[in-house]
């Protein structure tokens, strides 16, 4: 009875009032995608410098930062080719949506996040030709990639989300310049439009440039109103923040999901607004933390976008993936973990040999991790961790373990309580457990344990 009547408005302290829906906090592990024009060249370094493959454009004009980027585009491309030039070489012809969506369900992921548009300002879907014409609809390829994806996963809803990755601000895009400014990530000052050819200090078309009154009303607000109600997104994931009409966005968005009776997320970065959850990037995991959070970063040990020099054993693999998603979970947060497909639209085997191994322990522990809260007395200490649920505690050792183990922690065991395992070859079964004299946990195990599972090894009681 009380659908279509507003609860938000558009200022941040009613937008501030949304929190992450359950289903966001109970989805946990997600996979992010960076594929654009940037894919083409496929180059960063393989070090933390200039490394962040999908970064090309800017570390190859910028100004201040005319180093290695500069250098590998003119000896592999020459003086002559722009970075525009890259999509007519961006062919997608043997991307296949239903091998994404089919990778991410084997991989355990419950939901998916696609660049729609990173900093360069090509998107890949969809929009009218008076507010942009620099996407892969009107420019080449001529597809819409963003619908390919979304109809692809239909297969797996609902229980794969679908989510947006959107770059408020657009690298050398003239109608942004009049909003750039000065902060840490160097976006908006040392990115003036128009481009230049940076061997020829030429300026260089920024290609699909519809003139416009107004960048955030004519371009920025009509695309991410375009993500939110011609394709449907679940997850709004902004990027850089900076100048936008967010509060706006979010107040209209969150009032239609709540009227249609959906749940609908945004992330920290939409600019003027707290947003649902932060993303930390690259970061150490660190503390549990009440107020819900997602880490993200690549399988790639330095770069989201696809990054041809990193060699296949740099990887994150299974064993570090798995380690990792146990960690963050039993901390409260996501984990959103990034792939870099190549521009021919496939992903490249070794991330998908290795999300598909970590996918069989997160698929065959799916109890323990989907669905379950954070221990508040926790995360654990050492290479241990818990998650709950109503009725069940976990247990996750993030080693091999032989023979009897300790649980440093006081964990909520009785005697009478039964502990079985979870996953792995002997699913199932019941472990002998005990209080020691000062009231810990130990864990009877048998010295050849350690072969019944991989990576991690968990175990549960009920209360
Ligand atoms: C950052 C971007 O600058 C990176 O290229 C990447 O997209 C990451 C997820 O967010 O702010």
């Amino acid at each position: 009875a009380t659908y279509g009547i507003p609860k938000y408005n558009a200022s941040k302290a009613s937008i501030d009032k949304h929190e992450s829906p359950n289903w966001w906090r109970n989805a946990k592990y997600g996979i992010f995608i960076h594929w654009g024009l940037y894919s083409v060249p496929a180059w960063g370094n393989t070090g933390p410098n200039e490394s962040y493959a999908e970064w090309y454009w800017f570390r190859q004009i910028n100004q201040t930062d005319k180093t290695q980027t500069y250098q590998y585009h003119l000896e592999h491309y020459g003086p002559n080719v722009v970075y525009d030039d890259f999509m007519a070489n961006f062919t997608a012809d043997k991307f296949n949506p239903k091998d994404w969506v089919d990778l991410f369900a084997d991989a355990g992921a419950r939901y998916f996040v696609q660049v729609t548009k990173h900093h360069d300002g090509y998107a890949i879907f969809d929009m009218p030709g008076n507010v942009s014409e620099r996407n892969s609809v009107k420019q080449n390829p001529h597809r819409d990639f963003l619908k390919e994806i979304f109809e692809a996963a239909r297969t797996y809803q609902p229980q794969l989300r679908r989510g947006t990755y959107f770059s408020m601000p657009e690298w050398f895009n003239p109608a942004y310049t009049e909003y750039t400014r000065d902060n840490k990530w160097g976006i908006g000052s040392e990115a003036k439009g128009p481009p230049i050819n940076p061997y020829t200090n030429k300026t260089v078309p920024y290609t699909g440039f519809v003139e416009v009154g107004n960048f955030l009303q004519d371009i920025q607000l009509p695309q991410m109103n375009i993500l939110a109600y011609d394709y449907d997104t679940e997850i709004m994931w902004c990027d850089i923040g900076g100048p936008s009409l967010s509060s706006e966005f979010a107040s209209q968005w969150l009032n239609s999901a709540y009227a249609k009776n959906k749940q609908v997320t945004l992330n920290s970065r939409c600019g003027g607004i707290t947003g649902d959850f932060t993303t930390p990037e690259y970061k150490p995991i660190t503390n549990l933390s009440a107020r819900h959070w997602e880490a993200t970063r690549g399988l790639d040990p330095y770069s989201f976008g696809y990054n041809a020099a990193t060699p296949d054993n740099q990887y994150m693999n299974a064993s570090t993936v798995v380690r990792m998603l146990v960690d963050i979970v039993a901390k409260n947060g996501n984990f959103l973990l990034d792939v870099g497909p190549k521009s021919d639209g496939t992903i490249p085997d070794i991330m998908m040999a290795n999300l598909r191994d970590a996918g069989k322990w997160i698929n065959a522990h799916a109890e323990s991790i989907f669905d379950t809260e954070y221990w508040p007395n926790g995360p654990g200490d050492g290479d241990f961790r818990y998650t709950t649920t109503g009725d069940a505690f976990y247990i996750h050792i993030l080693r091999a373990p032989t023979g009897p183990i300790l649980i440093p922690d006081p964990v909520p065991y009785l005697e009478t309580d039964n502990v079985t395992v979870v996953g792995g070859l002997k699913h199932g079964t019941t472990v002998q457990a005990g209080l020691n004299s000062d009231g810990r946990m130990v864990l009877n195990l048998p010295n050849d344990f350690a072969e019944a599972d991989d990576y991690v090894w968990t175990f549960k009681f009920t209360y």
